[in-house]
């Protein structure tokens, strides 16, 4: 369903989401495409706050509490409750998992009704918000599962990515993005503020298959496998002739790395031997949206969708990016 302005269609992401499900899923209730827009109003809600993030602190006469007595709360946790509150009354919401904090919430019983469980990164790359760089929140979800749980909440939660029936994240950025899929290609939407919708600017994204572009903490170096060492030493090769492109905020890495092809890195170091970003709100939303593009997401070992979580914040390393860039990797280190 679209609009017609000036003889351009114009596609708002709702409506988006309805053709989505009326073409690959014409049984469904709208249950699930209410979950899809309870997201995408809370990240409407989170864009205005991180626009205004700089102003927070001068408005806050101590660095605790703004002009009008409240306190002045860090951005990210502002981001977790936004998307608690914006989630948290949906009836088809059962569970919701935080990065932000260690115990899911059980809003209900799972059940017919309340059968979907949303995982998120509330404010990913947080560390940025204070230089302006850009941020983002990555979401995944799944539904519960049909059998063998006898009802246990975590055997519900810890599935592998390839059982999440959508995944996707905001970049706040100089626009606000959004980029979703529900299995059916990678599609993408820029929120207009002025009208405060998301509006269709790309359909089925396609990630180029090379891309002469690495994205690492290559501080790191050192600490990682020999494998990963040795890729690094041959990027720099005139032959290779690549260039390096490294944020620090995953959203924007991955965001890059999706429209312009590429690969990015995050092995495991000595510090953190299982890597360091999170499985199942990080990796696996992000791994979903690679392979709808056409491109691989692997944790040097294994295709990250297969991994079989076995806790809620669970870290994974991760190789991320165009086929032939993440095969290259796979030449070098084996995981
Ligand atoms: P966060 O979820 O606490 O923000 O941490 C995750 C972030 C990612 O956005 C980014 O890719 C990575 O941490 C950067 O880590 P490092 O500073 O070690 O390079
Ligand atoms: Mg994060």
């Amino acid at each position: 369903m679209s609009s017609r302005h000036n003889n351009t269609v114009v596609t708002t992401l709702q409506h988006h989401i309805m053709d989505e499900q009326r073409v690959h899923r014409p049984d469904a209730s709208g249950e699930f495409s209410s979950v899809l827009s309870g997201i995408t109003f809370a990240t409407k809600i989170i864009a205005d706050q991180v626009r205004r993030a700089g102003l927070m602190n001068i408005l806050g006469s101590t660095g605790q509490t703004n002009i009008q007595g409240e306190v002045v709360q860090k951005l990210d946790m502002i981001a977790n409750e936004t998307i608690l509150a914006c989630l948290g009354y949906r009836d088809n919401v059962g569970i919701m998992v935080s990065e932000e904090e260690d115990e899911p919430h059980i809003i209900k019983e799972l059940d017919e009704r309340s059968k979907y469980i949303v995982l998120f990164d509330p404010l990913d790359g947080s560390s940025n918000i204070d230089v302006n760089v850009s941020i983002g929140t990555i979401f995944s979800i799944l539904q519960r599962r049909s059998d063998g749980t006898d009802g246990r909440v975590m055997d519900h939660i810890l599935q592998p990515g390839y059982n999440q029936v959508a995944a996707g994240y905001v970049i706040y950025s100089s626009s606000t993005v959004l980029a979703y899929t529900t299995g059916h290609g990678v599609h993408m939407f820029t929120l207009d503020p002025s009208i405060g919708a998301f509006l269709l600017s790309k359909e089925n994204i396609s990630m180029p298959v090379s891309g002469k572009t690495y994205s690492v903490n290559e501080a790191y170096k050192s600490q990682f496998p020999d494998g990963v060492q040795e890729y690094l030493d041959w990027t720099k090769t005139k032959e290779a002739g690549y260039s390096l492109r490294y944020i620090g905020s995953l959203v924007a890495d991955f965001h890059r790395t999706l429209l312009k092809g590429g690969v990015f890195l995050y092995p495991p170091t000595q510090k953190t031997p299982e890597g360091k970003l999170r499985l199942m709100y990080e990796a696996n939303p992000l791994a979903f949206l690679a392979e709808q593009a056409g491109g691989v997401a692997t944790d040097g070992r294994q295709r990250i969708l297969d991994i079989v979580p076995t806790a809620l914040h669970e870290r994974t390393p991760l190789v991320i990016g165009s086929k032939d860039e993440t095969d290259r990797v796979s030449s070098f280190w084996k995981g």
